[in-house]
């Protein structure tokens, strides 16, 4: 499904974002940068390991050794992928809490912005949280998305995919979509 807004591109696939060719791709990092399970260990196996000697040197540099924040995001590149970026954001870890709309907002829009920043015009997103973090996926699809749309309404940007990893995510996604634009 792809639709247009404000000149811009909003596109669901379902795919492997490994393999996508954006300019970016974000992975649902946690806040130690150091790797994970799920999409951030097949992020980093396919970007090979100076992507996690640039994630180390992240947390030293630019975060004092502290973790990146919930809801933050920060960009290193891209090395072995097909994309020559890759935005690592912190999804918040589901618990009930609707404050947790927020955070999972934040990581959508400082993304964007931090895409934008870098003159970067293509973007691919996983579904940040409804993994190990185990945010529930309807819910997710409808902040992700909207979130997505008021960016895109906002300025010129150009292409955002939403790579989802299974069918029955995408017709969440797609589900979700049809009833924003309602
Ligand atoms: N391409 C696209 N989507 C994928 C891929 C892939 N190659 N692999 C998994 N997904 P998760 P989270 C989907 O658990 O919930 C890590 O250990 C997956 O099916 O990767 O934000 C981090 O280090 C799901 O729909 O991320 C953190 O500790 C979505 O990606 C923690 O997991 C997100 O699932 C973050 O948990």
């Amino acid at each position: 499904m792809q639709i247009e807004i404000n000149g811009n591109a909003l596109k669901l696939i379902t795919g492997d974002i490994t393999k996508q060719e954006t300019e970016a791709i974000v992975n649902a990092a946690n806040g130690t940068l150091l790797g994970g399970g799920g999409v951030d260990g097949a992020i980093h196996r396919a970007a090979g390991p100076e992507l996690l000697a640039e994630c180390r040197q992240i947390r030293q540099e630019q975060l004092n050794g502290e973790k990146l924040p919930t809801g933050k995001a920060v960009i290193t590149k891209g090395y072995r992928l097909p994309a020559s970026f890759v935005i690592h954001t912190v999804g918040p870890v589901w618990s009930g809490k609707e404050g947790k709309d927020k955070l999972l907002a934040d990581c959508y829009r400082n993304s964007l912005q931090l895409a934008a920043a870098h003159g970067i015009h293509s973007i691919s997103f996983p579904s940040i949280s409804t993994g190990i973090y185990r945010f529930p996926i309807d819910r997710a699809a409808t902040v992700a998305l909207s979130t997505i749309v008021e960016f895109l309404d906002s300025r010129e940007f150009g292409e955002v995919v939403m790579t989802l990893f299974s069918q029955s995510d995408y017709e969440v996604y797609e589900a979700a979509l049809k009833k924003l634009m309602d």
